[in-house]
């Protein structure tokens, strides 16, 4: 149409390969090559960026943008299916939703960039962290704030001359803040300077504004809302239905992480646990706290917030003493129910939109 004449987006949307596609993974991925060849050669025309550089870039977003589960991402495509009804998406519609979706990958891979080198975690997906080869090291900084600075070149490129255009980009800039300040709550639980840990910091309170903020908004809000503005949804009770849904979701989406970062299979997992040695206010610290006697909490006082595999082996013995894996398992059961009674009070949005997400995260293993 006239429309796509006028806006003539930086590449040709593979609308062909998306249309020979069945499922939403494989016409999200299949969107991914020409996304990231229009970044590169952006940044050699747009900003005279030398072929080096322009490899750098491809590299980097290809070693942190990809191999994840990607459901962040292919959730906008879903969610923006289930919105449409019973007239379904065109290809053209169902690359627009991939491009959004991506944009939620590259804005986390900006976030585990700096996540990984913050939490000295070693291994991400199957693959050394980014900053720990030797090329990248601290250059991992300015790699992420690049990932950050690509989701709105995407964002501008491709929905620039859309009437939800500047709701979009608050959206992802409100995100990014929200994500931010739960980065801030996780880092700052403990005194990097103590000798040990101050346990009376590791509440419950605090554990569960740490997570709304650092995984909620951006897993979970972020890619339904974002796909709702793309849907043409404007009202704002919709949106506050589902951020509330999306907060409760989210936050037994990081009880799960914290739970595989202890007793998850690195090969499985793709990550090798770091929550113990890094001092982390994590969902198994506070429920062991909850249950220490006190001769156990003298223990954790001593041995926890240590890189010392001795020290970490002896707070993994006192969450299997308590039980804290079935513990664990209860409370998924409860969080699934809880969750389905609160989606059976919404009229305003299909719930589709969060089954099908949930649905994906129920008893996950990686
Ligand atoms: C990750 O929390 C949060 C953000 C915003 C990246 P985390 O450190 O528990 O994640 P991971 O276990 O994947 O390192
Ligand atoms: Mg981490
Ligand atoms: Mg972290
Ligand atoms: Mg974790």
């Amino acid at each position: 149409d006239d429309d796509e004449d006028e806006h003539k987006p930086p590449f040709q949307y593979p609308l062909k390969e998306i249309a020979s596609k069945t499922t939403d993974k494989e016409k999200f991925l299949s969107v991914y090559p020409c996304l990231r060849d229009s970044i590169a050669e952006y940044f050699a025309t747009k900003h005279e960026m030398v072929p080096e550089g322009v490899n750098w870039i491809t590299e980097m977003i290809d070693y942190s943008c990809v191999g994840g589960k990607m459901n962040r991402g292919i959730t906008v495509l879903t969610v923006a299916r289930t919105l449409s009804g019973s007239s379904g998406l065109t290809p053209r519609e169902e690359a627009r939703a991939s491009v959004v979706g991506w944009g939620i990958e590259f804005l986390q891979a900006f976030f585990l960039v700096a996540d990984d080198l913050m939490d000295d975690s070693k291994t991400r997906r199957g693959q050394p962290c980014w900053y720990l080869l030797p090329k990248v090291g601290t250059i991992a900084v300015n790699d992420s704030f690049l990932l950050e600075s690509f989701v709105f070149t995407f964002l501008k490129e491709h929905f620039g001359k859309e009437p939800y255009y500047i709701k979009l980009v608050e959206l992802f800039l409100e995100t990014i803040q929200q994500t931010e300040c739960g980065q801030l709550l996780d880092l700052t639980s403990q005194p990097k300077d103590a000798k040990t840990a101050d346990l009376s910091r590791f509440t419950i309170e605090r554990y569960r504004k740490i997570v709304k903020y650092k995984t909620a908004f951006y897993s979970f809000y972020l890619p339904v809302a974002s796909a709702m503005l793309m849907s043409g949804v404007t009202n704002s009770k919709s949106f506050k239905t589902a951020r509330n849904i999306c907060c409760i979701m989210g936050e037994y989406f990081q009880i799960q992480d914290d739970v595989l970062d202890c007793y998850g299979t690195p090969e499985v997992i793709g990550k090798v646990g770091t929550d113990i040695q890094d001092n982390k206010c994590s969902w198994l610290i506070v429920q062991a706290l909850d249950r220490a006697t006190p001769e156990q909490r003298k223990v954790i006082e001593e041995n926890y917030g240590k890189w010392d595999d001795a020290k970490v082996a002896k707070i993994k013995a006192i969450y299997n003493e308590m039980g804290l894996k079935s513990v664990f398992e209860k409370y998924e059961e409860d969080s699934y129910a809880e969750i389905q009674e609160e989606l059976k009070k919404i009229n305003d949005i299909p719930q589709e939109v969060f089954t099908l997400f949930l649905d994906k995260i129920y008893k996950r293993s990686k």
